[in-house]
């Protein structure tokens, strides 16, 4: 991509109306603009990042045996009036009403909706395990949106809903997503702490929500220092990590018979990228989903559901990883991996190392943003840090004579003289 081109209206000055660090930058490096209050269009840039983000969502729910499908935004009321949430469920939810006067809502969630699909489509016990799941736009009319995404009105969901006969198939479930979602935070760079949490809205009483520890995070974090050790291995041992203390400021009680004393408990704040529930029958008892067990008596079944806030994590990671100048994207949801700075556009020499190196670059598959306008080099440099590629390759007059590139690394910031083989070389190309 040619920068000269690209829509990328980053800002200047710093956005008044942003309070914490991941929302100024989204708006200074052109990824989001308001549309309405907690209603954001993403831009090219943060569309981008968002959609990387959601594949690696993706590809690890379907790496746990999760499978795809895709319900709509829109519901019916009706099978809200089925579960009794629709009148439980508040303020929060979105209704209107169609031209034939049917009662409508934005889905907030989707565990009815799932529950009539597979009440309608699943018939036998032989069916099961089942674990569905969507990335679809969810619309909650919070009473206090603010942080940008992190706390939005209309906000990206990947909602998981899973199906067993009994209890240990369930757990089995809950523990796949469990780990699904370890491996999911941590290669988005991103360490995100299991705690034991409040089911709220949803119900249940097995449920974990998943905090990427943050200042600016909206929830208190409690937890045992022998916790981290554990919830950074890949795959965990459920019933071993549940004997450690480690809950969200609903929950703290120091009174607690596993609370550990103040020297061996970490208190932070921390940012909620993931919330997973088992709620047994709460829906299927509901809804009447029920199949025929092993010996044709119909059995109710067993589910959970299993949330992650993509467009939230847009923040959260932005949160994790900036500084003063700019933001600093681990590789894994870089917009682009490298940006090219060419500090004398219009100088043949400089024109003929960048353009070259964007071939080939381009050539290999590698994602490269070109700063191929006319401009001054601070403007560059100072774009370059905001937008925040995790390298950046720059070449000027003076280096191009003797046939080098300066080669920086965002997060480190080191930089190095090389030949433009040898920087290419470095970047995969
Ligand atoms: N049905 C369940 C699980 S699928 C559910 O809705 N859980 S939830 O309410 O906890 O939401 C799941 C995740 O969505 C949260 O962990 C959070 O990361 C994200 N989320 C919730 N509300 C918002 C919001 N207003 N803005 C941005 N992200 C949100």
């Amino acid at each position: 991509m040619r920068l000269s081109s690209y829509f990328l209206p980053t800002l200047k000055e710093i956005p008044a109306e942003a309070q914490i660090a991941s929302h100024r930058l989204m708006l200074r490096a052109g990824m989001i603009r308001q549309s309405a209050s907690g209603i954001y269009t993403w831009l090219p840039m943060g569309w981008r990042v968002l959609r990387k983000i959601e594949q690696i969502v993706r590809e690890e729910q379907d790496a746990a045996g999760a499978q795809e499908l895709l319900m709509p935004t829109i519901q019916s009321a009706e099978i809200w009036r089925e579960s009794g949430r629709y009148d439980a469920y508040g303020k929060e939810m979105l209704r209107f009403t169609d031209r034939h006067d049917r009662e409508m809502l934005y889905g907030p969630t989707n565990e009815e909706l799932i529950t009539q699909i597979f009440r309608d489509n699943v018939k036998s016990y032989r069916e099961l395990p089942r674990i569905l799941y969507h990335i679809q736009w969810k619309f909650r009319d919070e009473v206090r949106p603010r942080f940008g995404v992190m706390r939005g009105r209309e906000f990206l969901m990947k909602d998981s809903y899973s199906f067993d006969l009994d209890y240990e198939g369930a757990k089995r479930s809950y523990t796949a997503m469990f780990n699904a979602y370890l491996r999911t935070f941590k290669r988005m760079g991103l360490t995100a702490v299991p705690m034991a949490a409040d089911s709220g809205a949803i119900g249940g009483n097995l449920t974990h929500e998943f905090h990427v520890l943050a200042e600016t995070g909206e929830s208190g974090v409690y937890y045992d220092v022998a916790y981290d050790e554990l919830a950074a291995k890949d795959a965990i041992d459920l019933d071993a990590l549940s004997t450690l203390y480690a809950v969200t400021d609903e929950k703290h009680s120091p009174d607690a018979p596993n609370c550990p004393p103040p020297d061996r408990l970490k208190v932070a704040r921390g940012i909620e990228v993931g919330h997973i529930f088992y709620f047994g029958t709460k829906y299927s008892e509901a809804m009447g989903a029920r199949v025929a067990g092993p010996d044709g008596t119909p059995v109710t079944v067993e589910m959970g559901s299993y949330g992650i806030g993509v467009s939230r994590l847009v923040g959260a990671i932005i949160e994790a990883y900036h500084d003063d100048r700019g933001i600093k994207w681990p590789e894994a949801v870089a917009p682009f991996k490298v940006g090219i700075v060419n500090l004398k556009t219009g100088d043949a020499a400089c024109d003929t190392v960048c353009e070259d190196a964007y071939a080939k670059l381009s050539a290999a598959g590698i994602e490269v943003l070109y700063d191929d306008r006319d401009e001054r080099a601070g403007v560059k440099f100072a774009d370059m840090d905001l937008i925040g590629l995790p390298w950046q390759l720059v070449a000027g007059p003076k280096g191009v004579a003797q046939g080098l590139v300066e080669l920086k690394n965002r997060h480190t910031g080191e930089k190095q003289e090389l030949s433009v083989e040898s920087a290419l070389a470095r970047l995969g190309a």
